[in-house]
């Protein structure tokens, strides 16, 4: 008995030394990388009880509620406009390849029937939709990838570790608590537990996009997450689902691709990256918000313009990324008219240009004053947006052979030499992106 003990045990520490050091990612895993990869546009849906407020999902912890009061808004949650068909096809037109649904955000609401919580759209609001199984049916049947947020953070809950988080009630951020009951084990076998009900009730899943991992960023002792065990639970129940931790730090071991909270990998302006080092081997993506909140707010009306986001996806691929663009759904259960007007525009611009976008790689020219470049092959596009001459000079090391507008298919004039190639248009280069396609050798 105690051999078997023994045994059993040292086969736990080394599965969970394999899990640790040496994960390495199954075909279909990979697979799943690389269709995740060329796919290039996502769409970030933050929804959920916070709407009703029409202040933004973190607005718990901005306003210091008592979380029992806040609690209130999920009896009053009643979306009679949302409709999944409509949602997923208005996404679909936008071009977008994947729908990332915020599952359960920081103030601990479920959008789907858990079975472990009764804060949840089935058991708290009037409304009674598994709205995860709405979308998901929607999303497999009109064929779009789903991905899941899903917070580390909880607000709600006894048991999350919050004495120790930078969000959390010991800060009287979020108020009406004074104890905290369960404790970590039990917080971690809960997010388990509701990780397994979506990646077993839902059919395929595309990603599991945590965040939340920094509100213990500056704990004394470094907090432990526990993320080997919970990243091997996801890919053993399902290893094409790809992971993504929101932490603003170099990939960690078990993920599957890395993500930039408003900013373009390598830059930060938003502040959330700083040092973030890029990883050169796994999927990048930008997570952006089409106005200047992730949930609805309801002064917010401040919408990025449509050549804007055009401008800020191009530029995205031309970094070899994703684009994740965020939209805030009303209370009501609809997208803003603004957002709509949005995806729309995305679409038509998608449909006409796509093959400079979808399947590129970063182009061999960093982003430049007048735009960016993006690779398919032996194809080089080369998007302006600002230029102010009839000419432009790419400093190019491999050699090219033809030069022809995108659009029109004619031809451009161009020299090379070993400082590289320069293209001679007829007029100034204008409008959203003026494109040339370079063949090259
Ligand atoms: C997080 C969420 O808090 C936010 O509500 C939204 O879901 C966004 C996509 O992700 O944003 C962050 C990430 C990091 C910090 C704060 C907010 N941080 O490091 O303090």
């Amino acid at each position: 008995m105690k051999r078997l003990l023994t045994l059993t045990l040292t086969l736990l520490i080394s599965t969970s030394v394999v899990a640790q050091g040496t994960y390495t990612p199954t075909a279909e895993n990979l697979a799943s990388r690389k269709e995740f990869a060329d796919s290039k546009f996502g769409i970030f849906i933050h929804w959920g009880i916070a709407s009703v407020f029409g202040q933004g999902e973190w607005y718990l912890h901005r306003a210091q509620l008592n979380h029992q009061e806040y609690k209130k808004a999920a009896d009053a949650y009643y979306p009679h406009r949302f409709d999944a068909k409509e949602w997923v096809k208005a996404i679909k037109d936008s071009g977008a390849k994947y729908i990332t649904f915020v599952s359960r955000h920081h103030d601990g609401f479920s959008m789907w029937d858990s079975a472990y919580t009764d804060y949840d759209i089935m058991d708290a609001t009037p409304y009674k939709r598994d709205i995860i199984k709405e979308l998901a049916r929607e999303c497999h049947r009109q064929g779009i990838r789903l991905h899941f947020y899903y917070s580390h953070i909880d607000w709600s809950r006894d048991d999350y570790p919050a004495p120790t988080s930078t969000t959390g009630y010991h800060k009287r951020k979020v108020t009406g608590k004074d104890h905290f009951d369960g404790g970590w084990d039990n917080y971690y076998k809960f997010m388990n537990n509701q990780l397994t009900e979506l990646l077993t009730k839902y059919g395929k899943i595309g990603a599991i996009w945590f965040d939340g991992h920094w509100d213990h960023g500056k704990d004394k002792e470094p907090f432990d997450w526990r993320l080997d065990e919970q990243y091997a639970l996801i890919h053993k129940l399902q290893p094409a689902c790809l992971i993504c931790n929101n932490h603003n730090l170099a990939a960690l071991p078990g993920e599957d691709f890395q993500t930039f909270e408003r900013d373009l990998p390598g830059e930060n302006k938003a502040g959330f990256s700083e040092g973030q080092e890029v990883s050169q081997s796994l999927p990048l993506e930008t997570c952006q918000t089409m106005n200047k909140s992730w949930g609805y707010v309801v002064k917010d009306t401040n919408y990025k313009s449509l050549e804007y986001l055009i401008r800020y996806l191009v530029s995205t691929s031309g970094k070899g990324a994703n684009l994740m663009l965020n939209i805030g759904p009303q209370p009501n259960g609809e997208i803003p008219a603004a957002a709509l007007e949005r995806l729309k525009g995305m679409g038509e611009w998608l449909r006409k240009y796509g093959d400079t976008i979808y399947g590129t790689t970063a182009g061999d020219i960093a982003a430049q004053d007048w735009g960016v470049t993006t690779r398919k092959g032996d194809r080089l596009f080369v998007h302006i947006f600002d230029l102010k001459e009839k000419s432009l000079h790419l400093p190019l090391k491999c050699k090219v052979k033809s030069a022809k507008l995108f659009d029109s298919k004619t031809h451009v004039m161009f020299t090379q030499d070993a400082d590289g190639v320069i293209l001679t248009f007829d007029t100034v280069p204008s409008g959203t992106d003026y494109i040339v396609e370079l063949k090259t050798k």
